[in-house]
């Protein structure tokens, strides 16, 4: 058993909860799952150990849920969760991941339709009967479907961030063995894709058989697709698939380099190969039957006369060109992408002032940890009053709290420092919900749209530049508003927010939280080529989602961005400076 399964599990049971109007308890439950999701230490191990005080102990989880978690160790179910099955038998995780359908949507298509799958609900809307529904009307209908053909599509593939920590943890195991060489990950997670299709894992060994006998051993899988001397699929625990395969030594470069893709790139880079001459397969480059280079992916890319292309950029979106220009000394080359671990802040941080689970010095004192040297608290405003959002008094209140803390940190000797900031939302027509001599007040202001995402292009484009044109608006967050796999991005003129970005000093944001990603890659191409400066941030909601600054970080790359085009790579004096 893993913690993810229990986590799992207590989300689902939220969510039962939730159609059940209980009170309290789905918070209970939610706030344990969000706690074993990002657990580095097995719970079962904890049990092993310390027993349910051990569980009692772990932050964010009270003797009730100690209880539960004691319950599905030792009998491998929760008793609350099956009744609650069997009351509501519908899939209810399927469900809500529908834009716009919670758990009391579900639980009144339930109790009038029956419907239990995402396939009933279609079935029903595309027959009009959910409109008839008291509360739904027909621009519901019509939101449903449109929400279920947005899961469909993106159906099959995952999160880079779901995947990518599991793969790391992998590898680890794989390294472990006395059988295992090397073991890398290839395909789109090498190449640090927003999501994943399949997970491809590459690794030298001299016992083909026994290192395939090693990773059967450490996945937990559901079924083998296939297996043979030095290759394996699998379909994980979890619903992906993996394909690892073992590859020579000798050749390992070359296999690296034709595994990770993307196949339009390797496609480009073959056609390329042939055109002088040369044969490109994964055993390596050749010439007639002579091999001349397949031990680096280094050796490959030199050997056609090219520099070294990083895997975020293997798109074909023009990396061969510019990798043979810079060889030749002409421009523009290869971009000098954004190294990982430069960042030295993070400008979007929730905390406990509004919708994150931690404090202000929470979230400060692992940053620091992290190796970063300031953040901004953004917490919400006021519009946003589901999260608690903050008027002008509590922000003004807040900002009193941050003088202390950074008072504190200094007297610790600690070399690190609080930046007041606002998550503000940009209104309808475009104004901001907290007034400019408070804004004046702040470090970071950032804006964003978090209502009325459904206007035309041309309104929400006016709206956005309206808000950026605001003096004291500094940074324009999540600037698309997509949720990967859950919500399209809002219509918006990116050309135009782009050049007023430039023409305003505005900075946009890379939103590094791994389901949104925004901006996308092709824009933060764009954004970087108009010559816009941009934020990678987290946007963390607690302590554990400050390391999706990675993510944020393989999105600028994968978008060509350089250290220089991100400000928060910069010590905080020179970032504060890029401000307005
Ligand atoms: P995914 O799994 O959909 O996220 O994307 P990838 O890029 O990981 O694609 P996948 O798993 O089908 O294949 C892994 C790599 O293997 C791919 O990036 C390039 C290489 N590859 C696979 N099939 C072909 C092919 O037919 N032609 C070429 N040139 N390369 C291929
Ligand atoms: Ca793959
Ligand atoms: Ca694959
Ligand atoms: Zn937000």
């Amino acid at each position: 058993m893993d913690n993810k399964e229990l986590a799992s599990l207590f989300s689902t049971i939220a969510l039962y909860l939730e159609i059940e109007d209980v009170s309290f308890k789905p918070q209970a439950y939610e706030r344990a799952a969000g706690v074993l999701e990002t657990l580095q230490e097995r719970v079962e191990d904890i049990y092993k150990r310390e027993g349910i005080k051990g569980l009692d102990k772990i932050p964010g989880v009270g003797k009730g849920m100690a209880e539960k978690i004691e319950e599905y160790i030792k009998t491998g179910a929760i008793g609350e969760y099956e009744k609650l099955r069997k009351k509501i038998p519908v899939d209810i995780k399927e469900l809500t991941r529908i834009e716009g359908v919670g758990p009391k949507m579900v639980r009144d298509l339930y109790k009038h339709l029956k419907i239990k799958t995402i396939a009933d609900l279609e079935k029903a809307a595309k027959a009009g009967k959910v409109r008839k529904l008291p509360n739904f009307g027909e621009r519901t209908e019509q939101n449903i479907l449109q929400g279920i053909e947005f899961v469909k599509r993106s159906k099959g593939r995952w999160l880079l961030g779901t995947i990518f920590p599991y793969v790391e943890v992998l590898l680890g195991k794989l390294e472990g063995s006395p059988f295992v060489t090397r073991a890398v990950a290839a395909g789109s997670i090498r190449r640090m894709k927003e999501t994943i299709g399949d997970v491809d894992i590459l690794i030298t060994s001299k016992k083909p058989e026994k290192a395939i006998g090693h990773f059967l051993s450490v996945v937990s899988y559901e079924k083998i697709w296939g297996k043979g001397a030095t290759k394996v699929s699998v379909r994980t625990r979890e619903g992906f698939d993996i394909d690892m395969r073992v590859l020579p030594e000798e050749v390992f470069g070359a296999g690296l380099q034709y595994f990770t893709g993307s196949k339009e790139h390797n496609v480009r880079l073959r056609t390329y190969a042939a055109s002088k001459g040369y044969k490109l397969s994964e055993y390596g480059l050749f010439r007639g039957k002579k091999r001349i280079a397949c031990n680096t992916e280094e050796d490959v890319y030199k050997a056609l006369g090219m520099n070294y292309i990083e895997p975020e950029l293997r798109e074909d979106r023009g990396e061969i060109d510019a990798a043979l220009r810079q060889v030749q000394g002409k421009l523009p080359g290869l971009p000098k992408v954004i190294p990982y671990g430069s960042l030295k802040g993070d400008l979007q941080v929730q905390t406990d002032w509004t919708d994150g689970k931690d404090s202000i010095e929470a979230m400060a004192r692992e940053a620091k940890k992290q190796g970063l040297e300031y953040i901004a608290i953004t917490d919400h405003t006021r519009d946003l009053a589901m999260t608690g959002g903050m008027d002008e008094k509590k922000l003004l209140s807040q900002m009193r709290e941050i003088d202390k803390i950074n008072e504190k940190l200094k007297t610790q000797g600690e070399k690190f420092r609080v930046l007041k900031g606002a998550e503000v939302n940009i209104r309808k027509d475009g104004t901001l919900d907290i007034a400019d001599e408070v804004l004046a007040k702040l470090d970071v202001v950032g804006i964003s749209v978090h209502s009325n995402f459904k206007m035309t292009k041309k309104d929400m484009t006016a709206r956005i530049v309206k808000a950026m044109g605001n003096p004291h608006a500094d940074i324009l967050f999540h600037p698309t508003g997509r949720l990967i796999a859950k919500r399209e991005a809002y219509q918006v003129d990116m050309d135009e927010v782009i050049a007023t970005a430039k023409e305003t000093g505005t900075i946009l944001e890379i939103n590094a939280f791994p389901e949104r990603l925004d901006l996308a890659d092709s824009n933060i191409k764009k954004a970087a080529e108009a010559g816009c400066k941009m934020a990678i941030d987290s946007d963390a909601h607690s302590i554990s989602h400050l390391g999706y600054l990675r993510y944020g970080i393989a999105q600028a790359r994968r978008g060509w961005a350089e250290q220089q085009d991100i400000i928060n790579s910069y010590p905080l004096e020179e970032m504060l400076s890029l401000l307005k």
